[in-house]
């Protein structure tokens, strides 16, 4: 029993292994069984993370058929669309991947890309294999030898193609490829886009939510298909997208995300003797950690994304600017933002149902309680900023982080966000990473409720 909790931890692991299962497509998980029911790349790491909690294996055709959906340039696709192409808009047809000479033919993705979470999903597969022993152990090792060198593709590509200048910050064309889709971190470069002529359309993802206003508006789904419409012009091609695309943002979430995962493969590619793929990466890892320290606004103490094509930074005051403790760095600047996390304008209001950080401050003009990226609890976030703390020997926050998201998730419903004032779960119930995030959070222990086929 975890103090506090308003179900015993056997329940809520059960209630999340249930969701998994729910969500489970046979060799890939649905980000939520009815608003997203495909694969998505950041999540797909996460529901990794969780369901290596419970069966190592499952874990590694997860990460598997995320690889094997990976483009001939490197590029891991941020959707990896199932067969059941129902309820999801944009599908595979609208995004025009279709002629994209680097997708591989047999696998159906969109052409844009998600943070690179997944060498730190991979780091936690190799551990709990290794906890267990015996065929868990065999298969992480196999995989991680098999896979390593899709990984380091993936970080290479990253590390040139989107930050040609080595500036040590990734440049995103989308908002979607933030993952933070309509944060109002994203308010100033689509406030500047003016869309030209594209298909007419019919979204679906407002009939999958109990109140469409929670979602972003038509206006905003405008100028998101116009970036796919001007990306699918050239086929996706790297080079061309960057010359003609309407979105170019230095994001310095995604960096961070960079950062630290760099550093985890590197110790990866060190256990299994590959000692100069170890060294590039521990490189990229110190690169764009600076460049993450780089943007840091010197008054807020927050860090900051570079729009590109204004030459303005962007200063809004979201969860992302907590990018440091992500990418980990100098320790004063890492405490003096542990601080301002802790303090009255992030987990310290008062006003919060659970002392865990809102996307958007509070304090801020920009933030909504209730509308997707521009305020509600991200519980997956939490999980990443917790891995965080661990890493870096901050057991208070990371306690503080786990107690808390223990009680957020004991309401066993797995929203995909929620309100930061009421607790109320919004967006899809049953969401994936949700329910890998609680499995993370009750950590080992007990597993008896089972395997994911039993
Ligand atoms: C949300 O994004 C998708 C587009 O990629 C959507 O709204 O249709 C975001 O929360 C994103 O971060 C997440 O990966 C995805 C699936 O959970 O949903």
């Amino acid at each position: 029993m975890i103090n506090n909790l308003a179900v015993s931890a056997e329940q809520l692991r059960t209630s999340a292994i249930e969701v998994l299962r729910m969500n489970d497509l046979g060799t890939m998980t649905s980000a939520a069984p009815n608003l997203y029911p495909h694969m998505w790349s950041w999540d797909a790491a996460f529901v990794a993370i969780g369901l290596a909690r419970v069966d190592v294996h499952r874990a590694i055709t997860e990460l598997r058929t995320l690889l094997d959906a990976q483009w001939s340039t490197g590029m891991i696709p941020h959707i990896v669309f199932s067969d059941n192409d129902t309820g999801y808009f944009p599908g595979f047809d609208r995004w025009g991947t279709a002629g994209a000479a680097a997708r591989p033919a047999e696998v159906k993705s969109s052409g844009i890309c998600q943070p690179p979470v997944h060498a730190i999903a991979l780091r936690h597969i190799v551990d709990r294999g290794r906890e267990n022993g015996g065929g868990d152990q065999a298969a992480a090792e196999e995989f991680l030898q098999t896979s390593f060198d899709g990984w380091l593709a993936w970080h290479r590509w990253l590390a040139t193609v989107r930050d040609p200048d080595g500036v040590g910050l990734i440049e995103i064309h989308h908002g979607w490829e933030s993952g933070f889709d309509n944060s109002p971190r994203w308010d100033g470069p689509y406030g500047r886009i003016r869309s030209g002529h594209i298909e007419p359309f019919t979204r679906r993802d407002t009939t999958h939510v109990a109140d469409a206003s929670e979602r972003p508006d038509d206006a905003e789904y405008t100028k998101y298909l116009w970036l796919v419409h001007q990306m699918a012009s050239v086929g996706f091609n790297d080079a061309a997208v960057q010359d003609i695309v309407d979105f170019r943002v230095r994001d310095v979430f995604f960096s961070a995300i960079m950062a630290a995962s760099s550093d985890v493969l590197a110790g990866l590619a060190d256990e299994i003797g590959r000692s100069a793929d170890a060294a590039e990466l521990r490189n990229m890892a110190a690169r764009f950690r600076r460049g993450v320290d780089s943007t840091l606004d010197p008054e807020t103490g927050l860090a900051r994304d570079y729009d590109v094509l204004a030459g303005q930074w962007i200063s809004t005051e979201t969860v992302s600017g907590f990018a440091p403790l992500v990418a980990g760095g100098r320790p004063e600047v890492l405490a003096r933002q542990r601080d301002i996390l802790q303090g009255p304008h992030w987990m310290g209001n008062a006003q919060l149902m659970f002392a865990l950080p809102p996307s958007t401050s509070p304090s801020s003009p920009a933030f909504r309680a209730r509308t997707y990226w521009r305020g509600p609890v991200w519980p997956f976030l939490n999980l990443l900023l917790g891995w965080a703390c661990t890493r870096d020997s901050q057991l208070g926050l990371y306690e503080t982080l786990r107690s808390e998201s223990l009680r957020q998730l004991s309401d066993l419903k797995f929203g995909e966000y929620y309100e930061p004032f009421t607790g109320e779960p919004l967006g899809s119930l049953a969401q994936a990473w949700t329910a890998a995030a609680a499995l993370e959070w009750l950590g080992t222990g007990q597993i008896s409720a089972g395997r994911m086929h039993t």
